[in-house]
């Protein structure tokens, strides 16, 4: 192993060789911290035995609870956060910066897909990053985004201005650059459908038939991570979850799902859409705000555009 080389690709010396203002490259490195902890838990199991503590000292607690606590207090930690929303959370979290001014407003996921642990599928961890005390904005106001994928290998995504990149966790618990500057195909040949197929809405599935009729192939696990990083990262394609009949406005969160990818599809060269509007130019006024969601490639988020328009 070349020490020299993972010293120099390591993530922090990445954010201040890409100038990230000091505050969003310390949020960034410590979700990257919290995530190793996140890692652990998840692949030891140690999340405390009945009776006991796990490793942050507190009684036995699921995964997805634990994951929340971790990131909270690592973004505590960086005093540089001053609101976050958290999908674990029922209101904004207000943390006191002892009247600091220049502080951030984060929203994240910590565990998205988490029911999928057990079965040994990818989840991850989502985040947005908003300059100010409103953690309640467009995602157009973002000015950093990342995740983190737990799968059989452990990588972390982020954007904050100057491309997308992607670091893997190495057996020194080191995050090392393995993709700079991610670019998403222009056009791609998988499609993730989303929701129950019985639920769509006529429109979906019309637009569902057409591309089974173009040959795309579906794959979809579950997990929003993992299907957007297969997207981002491999043959491209688009991922969908439509309104359906139960749920008009869909099943994924504006402020901690959409508005973070978006941000980072796009700025991948990829686009992100409810079916009319940029997902990143909604208003985002609810914490549970949810919104239908094509987001991918350009020309088959184009496509979704133009059916659901009736241009095509
Ligand atoms: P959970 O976090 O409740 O497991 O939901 C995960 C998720 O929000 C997202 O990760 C998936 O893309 C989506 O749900 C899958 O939803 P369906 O199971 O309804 O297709």
């Amino acid at each position: 192993m070349n020490i020299k080389k993972h010293v120099t690709r390591g993530l922090w010396n990445h954010l201040m060789k890409s100038g990230v203002e000091m505050g969003l490259a310390s949020i960034i490195y410590e979700v990257g911290v919290a995530s190793k902890y996140v890692n652990h838990a998840m692949r030891t199991g140690d999340l405390g035995l009945a009776g006991t503590s796990n490793l942050y000292g507190e009684d036995q607690l699921a995964l997805d609870v634990l994951a929340d606590e971790i990131i909270k207090d690592r973004l505590d930690h960086t005093g540089r956060v001053s609101r976050i929303i958290s999908e674990e959370q029922s209101e904004i979290i207000i943390f006191d910066r002892q009247g600091r001014a220049g502080g951030y407003s984060v929203c994240y996921d910590p565990l998205d897909g988490s029911s999928l642990v057990d079965v040994n599928l990818a989840v991850g961890t989502i985040v947005a990053i908003y300059a100010g005390d409103n953690p309640l904005q467009s995602g157009r106001h973002q000015v950093g985004a990342l995740y983190v994928v737990y799968g059989p290998r452990t990588t972390l995504v982020y954007g904050a201005g100057d491309g997308v990149h992607e670091f893997t966790l190495n057996s020194l618990g080191e995050y090392v650059l393995t993709r700079g500057y991610i670019t998403v195909k222009g056009s791609g040949k998988i499609f993730c459908p989303g929701g129950v197929r019985r639920d769509y809405l006529p429109e979906h599935e019309k637009f569902v038939q057409q591309l089974e009729q173009d040959a795309y192939k579906l794959r979809y696990s579950g997990g929003f991570v993992p299907d957007i990083n297969q997207i981002l990262l491999k043959g491209g394609g688009l991922f969908m979850y439509p309104g359906t009949t139960s749920a008009k406005q869909g099943k994924l969160r504006l402020p901690f799902e959409l508005n973070p990818m978006a941000y980072l599809m796009e700025a991948a060269g990829g686009a992100a859409t409810d079916g009319r509007r940029p997902i990143l130019d909604l208003d985002c006024y609810d914490l549970d705000q949810r919104s239908p969601v094509y987001i991918g490639s350009r020309d088959e988020v184009e496509r979704a555009v133009k059916f659901f328009a009736g241009d095509i």
